[in-house]
């Protein structure tokens, strides 16, 4: 089930590739032409399930053109925060939410 949901959010990522819309903003810093999703690595730092935050020290996701960092994000749904905890490796899924980029799924690795 999950993997069907990737290659959906990958197949909406590459629908609307080449039309214009808001790209993914990184904590203020203008990143031009990102993509509508990007996934990355990194290890949970904080949770705030009732916040709907988790915070992530990922590594550089080039897809972004970001680098290593530790920052706060967004979850889609509080159901993301599943199992989710302090110190857990994890694969994540960002998307573009009106050019924020928001959590749309928690993989422990
Ligand atoms: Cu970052």
């Amino acid at each position: 089930m999950k993997s069907n949901l990737m290659i959906a959010v990958l197949a909406a990522a590459l629908s609307t590739a080449g039309m214009t819309a808001p790209a993914l903003a990184h904590d203020g810093e203008d990143h031009a032409a990102t993509p509508q999703s990007a996934a990355g690595d990194g290890v949970i730092k904080a949770v705030d399930v009732k916040a709907g935050t988790v915070v992530i020290a990922h590594g550089p996701i080039p897809a972004l053109k970001w680098p290593a960092m530790t920052m706060k994000f967004k979850v889609e749904s509080a159901a993301v925060l599943n199992g989710v905890t302090i110190g857990k490796r994890v694969h994540f899924v960002l998307k573009n939410e009106h050019g924020k980029p928001v959590v749309s799924e928690i993989h422990v690795l």
